[in-house]
């Protein structure tokens, strides 16, 4: 038998990398998908190093008619996908609503929700027809509570714990496992890329406390997909032990 299809959208940085390494270390093939080519032809050939048969796929999920085209012109074989994970996403600034630039609401919403069922309802129906599959979300602790300044990207977190519940009772019959990771603050491009390159920004919401690592989220990723068929874990909340809630996070001044 061959080994399993993982498909992991975002696997330029973060989560998306590691969760694609640790598929890799435990025998899947990959699909790797993201905008940014250079980054996924360099995953590529680590991928391919370590013995893991790999395809890329260089498009922008906010746009359905490219996620469409990459779907189709993967090799037939390449389709039937064991393992979705729905990582690809974002947040585009941290002001209050009225103070934010209108264009990084559309840019989250497009990325964060349209992303997710662009390319699902591609994978979706061979997972239904071979009667197997599980799809992961990632989300977020603003998907449970807001914050200052979250607004918008918490919306869009809110939206994704929507979608797993419901696609969880629509995809039931046939038996696709559908869950989420809810992860708190991780030390990925997450916040150079919520403060547009602003490094100092970006690296003051880390300071004094251990985030998350994206390998913390690839282990705990691994361990829902290896469960057993009959087993589907739904939901998983993952916080830094310093941090106990969207804005709680115990902070030491050295
Ligand atoms: P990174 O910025 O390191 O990674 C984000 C990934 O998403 C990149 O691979 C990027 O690829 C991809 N992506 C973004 N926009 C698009 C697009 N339009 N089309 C295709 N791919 C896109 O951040 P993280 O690893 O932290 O983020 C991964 C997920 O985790 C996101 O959904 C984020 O909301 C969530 N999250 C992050 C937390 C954190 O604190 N870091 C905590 C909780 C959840 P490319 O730029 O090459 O297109
Ligand atoms: C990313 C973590 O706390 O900035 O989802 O919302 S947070």
């Amino acid at each position: 038998m061959k080994n399993p299809i993982a498909l992991v959208t975002g696997a330029t940085s973060g989560f998306g990398q590691a969760i694609a390494l640790r598929l890799a270390e435990g025998g899947y093939r990959l699909i790797i998908t993201g905008r940014r080519s250079d980054r996924l032809h360099a995953l590529s050939s680590h991928l391919t190093s370590m013995g893991c048969d790999n395809q890329l796929s260089c498009f922008d999920i906010r746009d359905r008619e490219a996620t469409t085209h990459a779907w189709n012109d993967l090799p037939e074989s390449w389709k039937e996908v064991d393992v979705l994970v729905n990582n690809a996403g974002l947040a585009a600034g941290r002001e209050p609503v009225e103070l934010a630039d209108p264009d990084d609401w559309d840019q989250m919403i497009d990325t964060n929700i349209r992303g997710i069922l662009n390319i699902s309802r591609l994978v979706i129906p061979g997972m239904k027809d071979r009667k197997r599959g599980t799809i992961i979300h990632i989300g977020s602790i603003a998907g449970r509570e807001g914050y200052p300044g979250g607004n918008v990207y918490s919306a869009t977190k809110f939206a994704v714990e929507a979608l797993t519940r419901s696609m969880r009772i629509d995809l039931l019959p046939f038996g696709i496992r559908v869950g989420q990771i809810a992860p708190g603050a991780a030390d990925t491009e997450f916040s150079t890329v919520r403060f547009k390159g602003d490094q100092a920004r970006a690296a003051a919401v880390y300071q004094g406390f251990e985030p998350l690592h994206a390998a913390d989220i690839a282990e705990v990723l691994w361990f829902m997909v290896s469960r057993p068929p009959h087993v589907c874990i739904q939901d998983i909340l993952v916080m830094p032990t310093a941090q106990a809630g969207a804005a709680w996070i115990h902070r030491t001044s050295e």
